[in-house]
């Protein structure tokens, strides 16, 4: 790659109308890479921080004086180069000088501008050893909404579609149509109530935690059926969100640790769950091992909080088997090198990943080239509002080329 001539942070809106960063740079001979960085709500606690005390303003500034001199200096072989001057500069172990998100903005750019200069997509450019880009992932779409990402709704944050399919077209549509169909019991079940859609276009609706697990369980079967598509239900607990002094308070019941493991091991053999994200609070290594060891063979057990993305947490959740797959997102890292690492370490450990929207999201559709070039097992991105559509729809053009 040629030199980068051109160096730029800008603040942008995020689909919550919260400031973000979107880095665009621009190589020597034309090459273009813009990106933008999302944001958590339920944020694990060994995330890198987002930005810096100042907020969006302070992380351009530094942009500004720090980096933006670097970045133009430097004459980029690999993006390791540039990921190692990010941490350079930002001399903290977890990006609070810079900005998580203005690393993982400029990260990312860098990526894409790379790959335009070679010209090659950028899941090609990023594509992880013994892969072929052909393989495509899961879809994990978002059906019904609550906890952090919700007003009203149940104390677990997602409740998921998880779709099926070799062709992505075939899987979207699933995942879709169980999300209508969802609004439509919902609208039966409740003809009088106004009802709505959380952070991340799920429905949220005055139900309880096993009764949407009921609900969504009942559309998955119909479109199961209906379609032939393999499509079942999952869920994003983030359990961390409602542990509270040593117990889980759900508005039904509280649970003590245990109680958690039988109580989500329970759901799993009545609803046939094949997706536990967060099923346990992100401290408890043992916890996650208990569940994994009693569901492990049917469900995919993904840690989000529990790992952060991070290497050396996954190497961890591995030695103890906490789980069986890791949820991944680049801005909870902030570079896309140390994304890589945790992804290739996965990979060789014989975990599954899954690549992650933040429920904060920005229209970008460069999530989707992850999840094919990591070989993830599912891109968990939601379904519905333009910033969730957007990475659906650039997996159904990564699926089907121009001219096919
Ligand atoms: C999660 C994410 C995305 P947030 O918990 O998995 O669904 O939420 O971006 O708020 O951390
Ligand atoms: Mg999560």
């Amino acid at each position: 790659m040629s030199r980068i001539a051109r160096a730029s942070l800008r603040l942008i809106y995020d689909s919550r109308g919260r400031p973000t960063v979107e880095a665009r740079l621009e190589t020597e001979k034309g090459a273009l890479g813009t990106a933008g960085a999302p944001s958590g709500e339920s944020t694990g606690a060994t995330e890198v921080q987002a930005f810096p005390s100042g907020g969006v303003p302070e992380a351009l500034e530094r942009f500004d004086s720090a980096l933006r001199p670097r970045l133009l200096d430097l004459s980029v072989n690999d993006l390791s180069t540039v990921d190692g001057m990010l941490h350079e500069v930002d001399g903290t172990p977890n990006f609070s000088r810079i900005g998580g998100n203005t690393a993982t903005a400029v990260s990312v750019a860098c990526a894409i501008a790379m790959a335009a200069e070679q010209g090659r997509p950028l899941w090609q450019f990023l594509l992880r050893p013994g892969l072929d880009g052909k393989s495509y992932p899961a879809i994990v779409g978002n059906c019904l909404n609550g906890g952090r990402h919700a007003i009203g709704g149940p104390e677990i944050q997602e409740y998921h579609a998880v779709a099926e399919a070799p062709k992505p077209s075939d899987s979207i549509r699933a995942a879709l149509e169980v999300h209508h169909l969802v609004g439509k019991r919902l609208k039966a079940k409740f003809p009088h109530a106004a009802l709505g859609r959380g952070d991340e276009g799920g429905w949220v609706a005055p139900l309880g935690n096993v009764e949407a697990v009921g609900l969504l369980t009942d559309a998955c079967t119909e479109v199961r059926d209906r379609l032939h598509t393999a499509v079942y239900p999952g869920l994003d607990l983030a359990a961390s969100e409602f542990y509270r002094d040593g117990r889980y308070v759900y508005r039904e019941q509280t649970v003590d640790p245990d109680g958690q493991v039988a109580f989500v091991a329970g759901l799993v053999d009545e609803y046939g769950l094949r997706y536990l994200e967060d099923p346990i609070q992100e401290a408890d290594f043992d916890g996650f091992a208990a569940l994994t060891q009693a569901v492990g063979r049917r469900a995919l057990v993904v840690g989000d909080d529990i790992y952060t993305t991070a290497a050396s947490r996954v190497s961890e959740g591995i030695r103890r088997h906490a789980s069986n797959a890791v949820l991944i997102k680049v801005n909870q890292v902030g570079t896309l090198t140390d994304t890589l690492a945790t992804v290739d370490l996965a990979r060789r450990s014989g975990w599954k990943t899954v690549t992650s929207h933040r429920s904060g999201e920005t229209p970008d559709a460069w999530l989707a080239h992850l999840a094919v070039a990591f070989g993830s097992a599912g891109l968990k991105c939601g379904l519905l509002g333009g910033e969730r559509v957007a990475k659906l729809n650039e997996l159904l053009r990564l699926a089907t080329p121009p001219g096919n």
